[in-house]
């Protein structure tokens, strides 16, 4: 939440995502070179021939310049047609409604300021309507969010690689909303009195939904989310009466890596090192081993504190010459013979390498302490930025190192 683009990183979650993903990308570079090729020479005519550096005798009159002028009509145009064709065919494959008898048709409806869902009635005769406002989120009297709002109530419950198709409107005393779900690269208006409609077919995973077009007082909180099942428990759902689906449906590890975009930066079960590190087993490498021993750390806030470095870790008996040998044996996942050094290291991190009951980081696995300190409080290291994720839940955090663990 509070980023109007959240799953926008990593998922491209909808079938004609990557394609519309691709048309934003072509019209940004092609822009960027035409913004270039005629600001440029203005800005290097302007001072070319400005005033005291040009003489009078030396000014002639040009009316045209025939191979000029035809280069700076015919590639522009290329230009243009090649930004066209790529608009028109992802909007194209966005206008185009699949066909409605294979496909879900769901009734939506935005007003100040909430989403509510209505389906076809089920084998019962059953009509399954959801929705509801975004709870909000909780601040003490300094700003700090001390209790995050959740969509729980609102959620458009939909089978996975499945067509579905959203009838959209608004009450007739209401206003002009917008759905739209980055991660599908995907966005309608909801207009009273008129029926908007657009479709999609998306993978499984939990996307957030926001409104797009500014409402009101609440805008900034009209959030839903669309819940993205297996087939089988979609169907299980939608031919019983509940309301929602059962059980932890999406709460596999490996959908919440996806739907907070955490697999744009890092890579999951193959080497590839993406932005971060691969969340494999945990790697660091001895150069980062070396720089925390140098310069100690004090960034992921665990409750033993900071990791002394250098001279107060010399001061603990640590003997500095053997830094190298103990980054190696660390870097290469303590495994043969533990250098005798390592002992001062143990007095923190244990014996395994793998914390101390939580209070001080496990220097071998990603396990649940490790992952919430640095999802609360970001890590900025030899390899870059991890931006902090105070939102993710001590639920979804236990399911990241639980997949992790495979
Ligand atoms: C006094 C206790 C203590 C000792 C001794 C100690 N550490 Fe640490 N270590 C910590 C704490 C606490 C942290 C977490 C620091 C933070 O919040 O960034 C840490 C962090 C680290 C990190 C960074 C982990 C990460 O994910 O960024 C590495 C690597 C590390 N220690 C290796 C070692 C090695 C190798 C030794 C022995 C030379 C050692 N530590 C000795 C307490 C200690
Ligand atoms: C914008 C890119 C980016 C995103 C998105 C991102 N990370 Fe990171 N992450 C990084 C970088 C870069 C580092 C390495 C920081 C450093 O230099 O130590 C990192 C480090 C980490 C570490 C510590 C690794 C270690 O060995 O010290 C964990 C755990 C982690 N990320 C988990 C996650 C999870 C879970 C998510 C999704 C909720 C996520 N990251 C999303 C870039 C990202
Ligand atoms: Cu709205």
């Amino acid at each position: 939440m509070a980023n109007m683009l959240n799953g926008f990183e990593g998922a491209r979650a909808a079938t004609f995502a990557a394609d519309v993903e691709q048309a934003i990308v072509i019209n940004f570079w092609i822009s960027i070179v035409l913004f270039i090729s005629v600001i440029g020479p203005m800005v290097y005519f302007a001072w070319k021939y400005r005033e005291n550096n040009v003489k009078d005798e030396e000014i002639s009159d040009v009316t045209h310049h025939t191979t000029l002028e035809i280069v700076w009509t015919v590639i522009p145009t290329a230009l243009m047609m090649v930004l066209f064709w790529f608009g028109y065919t992802s909007m194209s494959a966005l206008r185009t409604m699949p066909d409605a008898d294979t496909a879900i048709t769901v009734q939506v409806e935005g007003s100040k300021w909430k989403w509510r869902y209505e389906y076809p009635a089920n084998k019962d005769g059953f009509v399954h309507k959801l929705g509801g406002a975004y709870t909000k989120p909780i601040q003490d009297e300094n700003g700090k969010i001390i209790e995050k709002g959740t969509m729980d109530k609102s959620a458009l419950y939909v089978p996975a690689n499945t067509n579905i198709i959203l009838e959209m409107t608004a009450p007739l005393d209401d206003v002009i909303h917008a759905w739209f779900v980055p991660a599908f690269r995907m966005k309608e208006d909801v207009v009273p009195g008129r029926i908007t409609k657009q479709w999609f077919n998306a993978e499984v995973g939990e996307y957030e939904v926001e409104c797009a077009e500014y409402c009101g007082t609440d805008h900034s909180y009209m959030y839903s989310r669309v819940v993205v099942l297996p087939k089988a428990e979609y169907d299980a759902w939608f031919e019983s009466n509940e309301d929602t689906p059962k059980g932890n449906y999406l709460k596999s590890g490996d959908a919440i890596l996806q739907q907070h975009g955490c697999k744009s930066c890092h890579a999951i079960g193959t080497d590839k090192v993406l932005v971060g590190p691969t969340l494999n087993t945990r790697v660091l490498t001895k150069e980062q081993v070396l720089d925390v021993i140098n310069n100690g750390q004090d960034k992921l806030g665990y409750a033993m504190g900071a990791m002394p470095g250098g001279n107060d870790l010399e001061a603990m008996g640590f003997d500095m010459t053997t830094a190298e040998e103990v980054a190696a044996y660390v870097a290469g996942g303590m495994k043969g013979e533990q250098p005798a050094s390592f002992a001062t290291c143990s007095s923190c991190h244990g014996e395994d390498g793998a914390g101390l009951y939580g209070t001080s980081p496990s220097l071998v696995s990603y396990d649940v302490d490790l992952l919430r300190n640095v999802l609360k409080n970001g890590k900025e290291g030899m390899m870059g930025k991890m931006p902090a994720f105070p939102y993710v839940s001590e639920e979804e955090i236990s399911a990241i190192a639980e997949h992790l663990k495979k």
